[in-house]
């Protein structure tokens, strides 16, 4: 029984030097859609004698496959191609049929992958299942990274049972938040809350902390005219683009009030606290109340995370709450990856201060961060960083 490949780029025949210009195109087409919900973002580029002939992507849950949408595209022409898919074709018949199956019935040639799929549905049996029917599969080794990349929940959730985190905030020049009266409307520009609108969109939940409900009462919800986005790109996203995210409100004492904005808008919101859900005296309507596991007097971070992924299967959130909430998140070590949106004004000393983290008494003690990406966003500046 012949097995899977797997090559690194330096190790490349010269006939299939190319192979990483296709693996690139389908890890890109894979990163066109916004919000795959618990499922992957997953690109697939058919090629025949250097020509690409059918492309596709997996562009919402229930929709068709990354390798359907390319072999429906090539027709005939996908038969002896070489199909390169960023992630293993699945074996299993979930809400579409295995894609292994149908890259077998369209007659390609072989199939080359960057990442095996961690789903214990398929983790290895589509690449098994492709060899059996005597097509050769072949691993670029180098990709599994980039390709682990453009859906890092899916991987998280399935490997660790939490979603992905991003922690978003936005300061001064001078590292604060508000000022001291609380007024924070607007430390950053127009575009970078549109940038923001982006980063929600691409979320399964937005989580804030009922500090934030009480001060700002905040929508957190997904605007479409404010998304900047082509058209075409809200064409091709409509379907994942129509469902908000879950609003999800850490509230201990279920303290958050009826008329708070976030309640009532389109979309389902949750709230954590530390209550069961019959403490509740007045439930609002498209409301859930979960009582968060764990105990304690505050909702364990960990523990509603674990939920968001098990019961909501939520890959991918996004933090938007004030300096104790977004401090709790970081030195939990929960969050994954942190969005700056850096304003060019000072607001003086008596502002507040991005973060509340005490006690860090020593330089080995502080909290180290490497930026992965850097830019500027109109007149703020936008930093990317990840822990290390
Ligand atoms: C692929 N290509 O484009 C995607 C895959 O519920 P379903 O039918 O959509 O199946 C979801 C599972 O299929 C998901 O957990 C993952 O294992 C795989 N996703 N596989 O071959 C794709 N999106
Ligand atoms: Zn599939």
């Amino acid at each position: 029984m012949k097995t899977m490949k797997k090559i690194r780029n330096d190790e490349l025949e010269p006939e299939i030097v190319d192979w990483p210009v296709y693996m690139r195109r389908a890890i890109d087409l894979a990163g066109n859609a916004i919000n795959t919900s618990s499922n992957p973002r997953v690109g697939c580029v058919l090629v025949t004698n250097q020509e690409i002939v059918g492309e596709g992507w997996h562009v919402a849950m229930g929709e068709d496959h990354a390798e359907v949408m390319a072999l429906k595209l090539a027709g005939d022409r996908a038969r002896s191609s070489i199909a390169f898919v960023s992630l293993e074709p699945c074996s299993h018949t979930g809400r579409t049929g295995p894609c292994s199956d149908a890259l077998i019935a369209a007659g390609v040639s072989q199939v080359v992958i960057a990442s095996i799929d961690p789903n214990p549905e398929v983790a290895g049996s589509g690449v098994a299942k492709l060899i059996e029917a005597g097509i050769p599969v072949t691993q670029l080794s180098d990709f599994d990274s980039l390709s682990r990349a453009v859906t890092p929940g899916y991987f998280k959730r399935r490997e660790q049972g939490i979603p992905y985190v991003r922690c978003k905030l936005a300061m001064s020049l001078d590292g604060r938040t508000a000022l001291a009266n609380g007024e924070s409307k607007w430390i950053s520009g127009r575009e970078s809350r549109s940038d923001v609108q982006r980063l929600r969109a691409a979320s399964g939940a937005v989580i804030t902390g009922i500090g934030t409900v009480l001060a700002d009462d905040p929508s957190l919800n997904v605007r479409i005219g404010d998304l900047k986005l082509a058209p075409e790109e809200i064409a091709r996203n409509e379907l994942s683009l129509s469902k908000q995210p879950l609003r999800v409100i850490l509230d201990s004492q279920l303290r958050t009030p009826g008329t708070a904005k976030i309640l009532n808008l389109p979309g389902e919101v949750k709230i954590f606290s530390i209550q069961p859900p019959d403490a509740v005296k007045n439930p609002a309507p498209n409301v859930e109340y979960l009582q968060a596991a764990g105990g304690g007097k505050r909702v364990s971070l960990h523990s509603m995370l674990e939920s968001l992924a098990s019961d909501f299967g939520c890959t991918e959130v996004l933090v938007e709450a004030g300096a104790t909430l977004s401090a709790a998140f970081i030195q939990a070590g929960l969050v994954d990856e942190l969005i700056i949106y850096i304003a060019p004004k000072l607001l003086g000393s008596d502002a507040r201060s991005l973060l509340n983290i005490a006690g860090i008494e020593s330089m080995s003690d502080s909290l180290d961060f490497e930026i992965t990406d850097l830019r500027q966003i109109d007149r703020d500046i936008r930093v990317v960083l990840k822990p290390i």
